[in-house]
């Protein structure tokens, strides 16, 4: 029988988006103190959405002295006062859920079936779990009264940029420290829609300064002199810069980075199960996902098998416009990203790797990738040692534990690891030799705000989320 594709888009007039906004300092929105400005586009059809200030050195100071100002009363607040703010931002975005979701598929491309169905009840999530931390740190016991550290300075990516706003912020406000956020270049937009939630939320100016712009803008924010905490996710290279940038000051600095994620498929695997688990690990959000499955390590044993049923699952798949409520594969965020995707997929090619792609149409307008497949990659290969963050997948074997354990370790990296198996003694044996800060097992890309995540090896130190994200924010 014949299926029947209907199409049902989301509305896109649910978010009125204006032709151009301001930097957020001291409760404000304000032109940038050099009057530049910037296009953000929306990368599923390159139509200009908005033009943003872009902050300079000059703004960065600004800001950096609104939140210090704001720091003295904001920290002196009883836990439980501060905690009210964060529930009443947790119930506001959870209000304006569907606004924002639209917002973030249209400033980032990713399908609105995510950002309604995971970005969106995650960032509320965060802002409530946190809020729920406040006022417990006011008596934390151990003899000693924790102290939030001052300003932190925060620079996220492009990839889940609500998210990574709420995993910056929940923690830094609950701790009692002041913000001041550099959102990535190609997506300002929700950053600043979550600026005027704080003005809805009635928080107290400066507590939370926002300035879109370029790396130029986040290095003079992670310099700053009166900056006493530095939070970056991103690339590693930029990483290393930052580390650089604070060696020798007595900034605290945590660094998320980049991640090449083994999903191990033991032989004893519900295949359908870890067919999904491979999809989701590898082309939720386009791939561009710091602790995405980009490494698929299958025993030899179902190798065929188990590419039969992927490669069946991948041509269901629908690529196409965001805002379709049906569609899996979005846009990818930006022309430099597609770029870098398309060059480190032909040099797989090039280094003798089999590339698979399903039949798929690629719209004329916009930044767009086919779900790909590599098989026959060694571990020499370049895009089996190399972060593609697109949705391409390498698929290598093994024979024994022991064989994929090394495999998977055999990585620059230490973010993320899946295993799939019906063992559960096989699960914690092999869990406990990799060397990756989240493990899931029979399941992929979870996530959720009480489990602390953060990497091993290049892909970064200390841990956001659950309790141990706290620690980043405060003295003992
Ligand atoms: O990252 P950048 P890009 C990886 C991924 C991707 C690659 C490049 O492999 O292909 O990085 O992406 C700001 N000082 N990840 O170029 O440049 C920048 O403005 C301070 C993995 O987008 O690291 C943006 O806000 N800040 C990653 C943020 O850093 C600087 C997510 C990230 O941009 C700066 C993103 C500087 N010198 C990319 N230069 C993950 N871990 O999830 C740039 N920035």
């Amino acid at each position: 029988m014949a299926f029947e594709y209907a199409p049902a888009p989301e509305s896109r007039a649910v978010v009125d988006i204006a032709p151009s906004y301001g930097l957020f300092i001291d409760g404000e929105f304000t032109e940038a103190a050099e009057g530049k400005v910037f296009k953000t586009v929306s990368p599923s059809t390159e139509e200009v959405l908005s033009e943003v200030a872009q902050a300079s050195e000059a703004d960065v100071d600004r800001a950096v002295k609104a939140a210090r100002r704001a720091f003295e009363k904001w920290s002196a607040l009883p836990g439980s006062e501060r905690a009210k703010y964060l529930f009443r931002i947790a119930r506001i975005i959870q209000e304006r859920s569907r606004e924002l979701a639209v917002l973030e598929t249209l400033d980032n491309g990713k399908p609105i079936k995510e950002t309604r169905d995971a970005d969106l009840p995650l960032v509320a999530a965060h802002f409530f779990y946190y809020a729920g931390w406040a006022d417990k740190l006011d008596h934390a016991g151990f003899g000693a009264t924790p102290r939030p550290l001052g300003v932190a300075g925060q620079v996220i990516p492009w990839n889940f940029p609500l998210l990574m706003l709420a995993w910056k912020i929940a923690p830094a406000l609950a701790t009692g420290n002041t913000v001041v956020l550099k959102p990535a270049e190609t997506t300002p937009l929700s950053a600043l829609f979550f600026a005027d939630i704080c003005r809805q939320a009635g928080l107290p100016k400066g507590v939370v300064n926002i300035l879109p712009g370029y790396g130029d803008t986040g290095a003079a924010l992670v310099a700053h002199p009166d900056v006493n905490k530095v939070a970056f996710t991103g690339s590693t290279a930029v990483g290393k810069e930052i580390a650089r940038t604070v060696a020798g000051t007595r900034k605290k600095l945590t660094l998320e980075l980049g991640g090449k994620g083994a999903n191990i498929v033991f032989d004893d695997a519900p295949i359908d199960q870890a067919v999904e688990g491979i999809v989701t690990g590898i082309f939720f959000n386009q791939g561009q996902v710091c602790c995405a499955g980009s490494r698929l390590l299958v025993q030899e044993s179902i190798h065929d098998e188990l590419l039969e049923s992927l490669k069946r699952r991948l041509s269901t798949l629908r690529l196409g416009d965001p805002l379709d409520k049906n569609t899996d594969i979005g846009a990818i965020n930006s022309a430099e990203q597609l770029a870098r995707i398309t060059a480190l997929a032909e040099q797989g090619a090039e280094e003798g790797a089999e590339r698979w792609s399903p039949a798929c149409e690629l719209p004329s307008s916009g930044y767009w990738f086919a779900p790909t497949l590599f098989t026959n990659v060694t571990q020499a290969h370049t895009i089996a040692r190399d972060e593609i963050f697109g949705p391409v997948l390498s698929v290598l074997t093994f024979r024994t534990p022991d064989e994929a354990v090394a495999k998977a370790n055999n990585t620059q990296y230490g973010l993320s690891a899946g295993i799939w198996t019906e063992k559960g003694s096989r699960i914690l044996a092999v869990a406990n030799k990799l060397r990756a800060g989240v493990v899931w097992s029979n399941t992929f890309n979870k996530f959720d705000p009480t489990s602390p995540f953060g990497g091993y090896k290049e892909s970064g130190f200390g841990r956001e989320g659950g309790r141990h994200g706290l620690e980043a924010y405060l003295d003992v």
